[in-house]
């Protein structure tokens, strides 16, 4: 617990804590929500000023943006790159990116007012306050991921970036990737493999040009919600963020009501029932497996990954869920025999990319063990909830709180002192205790 928590403090800037010390020196969006709920075991007042930190740069339409920057150097692609400037619905005075992650964030708020109310006195009513503020921001956040994110109104959150996502490079976004031409291709200053030496655990260059050659698109409508579905080269609708607005719209209804504000969150159960008909409707009767879609494919996407069971985050109709508990506590996923942990790889070791040390293509997250032991938990479903909770910390123990982890051999990847690991890391140690 010490540890963690000097992880957190040693990456606060004091009104933000940087996602990592070096490789990422700014608030992320799905980052500043688990942080906040490993915060929330601290100290309540920080958990709120890091939710109200993000919440301050959310824009006019809703949307709650992936990066807010601060001015420590060394991340690429900065502001200069984003150009979000020209963007109306910006808020002045914020340097921020022009797109957005998946929606942790009312998850986070209920977590802070239930800390506030365990702890009691002026903790409580200030928990109490901010839920009261946040509640109308979270609800236009979630009314945008369902509106101006689904204009063909199929049910699924769409993105225009794999970044979105928070699953970078997954084989998920492979298809929609190689269907994308690069023009001129543009000079790229990254730190990321500078930082990290081996080279294999990052996104290679070709793929860092089909990232900025998205950014450039939506630049060019100045980030226009309107315009962006027409000249973008990627639309995919995300199963698993549509996953998580459907829990996150639940859990926002709950609090609403709670904290007295019925009326803002009217359309929340109906945005959740939507979203959760979009997770099922994604479900291949074949492989009982949810898909993504792709926009401009016209095609349900077939690669095999955490997203896959994204009917375990939201729930539904049960025997979609028994199957896909029984597949990824199987031998093909949780259950191989080879894992260091019995805990699921973002990909599974026997499919033909998997790639133990490379982002997002094989490695096992911390963050998606506590977001998936949180919902199975959630629904019910206690005993692999306890489980994961408690192989997911025991992965831990190591104290190195890696972004990502080698899953046969247990090794720590990417960036060491991850926040968004200290953060889970607290929450488990505090829910056991
Ligand atoms: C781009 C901060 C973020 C996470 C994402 C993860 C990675 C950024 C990058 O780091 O993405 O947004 O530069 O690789 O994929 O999930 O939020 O930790």
């Amino acid at each position: 617990m010490r540890r963690a928590t000097n992880v957190l403090k040693e990456n606060d800037l004091g009104t933000m804590v940087m996602a990592a010390p070096r490789l990422y020196p700014h608030q992320w969006s799905w980052d500043a929500a688990f942080i906040a709920i490993g915060l929330a075991r601290i100290s309540v007042p920080r958990a709120i000023t890091e939710m109200r930190t993000l919440l301050s740069a959310q824009w006019d339409t809703g949307m709650i943006p992936h990066i807010v920057f601060t001015d420590v150097p060394g991340y690429f692609p900065g502001p200069d790159i984003w150009g979000t400037d020209d963007a109306a619905a910006k808020p002045a005075g914020v340097q921020t990116s022009g797109i957005c992650q998946p929606p942790i964030h009312a998850i986070a708020v209920a977590r802070i007012l239930q800390a506030g109310r365990r702890t009691g006195g002026r903790v409580q009513e200030e928990a109490e306050a901010f839920a009261v503020e946040s509640v109308p921001k979270l609800a236009a956040w979630h009314r945008w991921l369902s509106s101006a994110r689904d204009p063909d109104g199929r049910g699924l959150v769409e993105i225009h970036h794999g970044w979105e996502s928070g699953m970078d490079n997954s084989p998920r976004w492979d298809d929609a990737y190689a269907a994308i031409t690069v023009g001129e291709p543009v000079q790229l200053r990254r730190h990321d493999t500078t930082l990290i030496t081996d080279q294999s655990q990052r996104p290679a260059d070709i793929e860092y040009q089909r990232y900025l050659h998205l950014v450039a698109q939506m630049r060019s409508v100045q980030y226009r919600d309107a315009d962006i579905p027409e000249i973008i080269d990627f639309r995919v609708g995300d199963v698993f963020m549509t996953a998580i607005l459907a829990v996150a719209a639940q859990e926002l209804a709950q609090m609403g009501a709670d904290v007295g504000l019925p009326g803002q969150v009217a359309d929340q159960p109906g945005l959740a029932k939507k979203a959760q008909a979009g997770v099922l409707s994604s479900v291949n009767p074949v492989t009982g497996l949810c898909r993504d879609f792709d926009v401009r494919a016209g095609s349900w996407t077939s690669a095999e990954s955490l997203a896959s069971f994204s009917a375990l985050i939201c729930g539904g109709q049960s025997h979609v869920c028994a199957r896909q508990q029984e597949i990824i506590t199987g031998p093909r996923w949780a259950g191989h025999p080879g894992l260091a942990y019995a805990l699921p790889p973002t990909v599974p070791p026997e499919a033909a990319g998997f790639q133990p040390r490379a982002y997002w293509r094989g490695p096992n997250w911390p963050v998606m063990n506590w977001l998936f032991a949180w919902a199975l938990r959630r629904r019910g479903e206690i005993a692999l909830g306890d489980l994961w909770r408690s192989d997911g910390l025991a992965q831990l123990g190591d104290l190195a709180f890696g972004e990502y982890y080698e899953p046969f051999t247990g090794e720590p990847l990417g960036s060491h002192d991850q926040s968004w690991t200290a953060a889970v890391a607290l929450d488990w140690v505090a829910e056991q205790a």
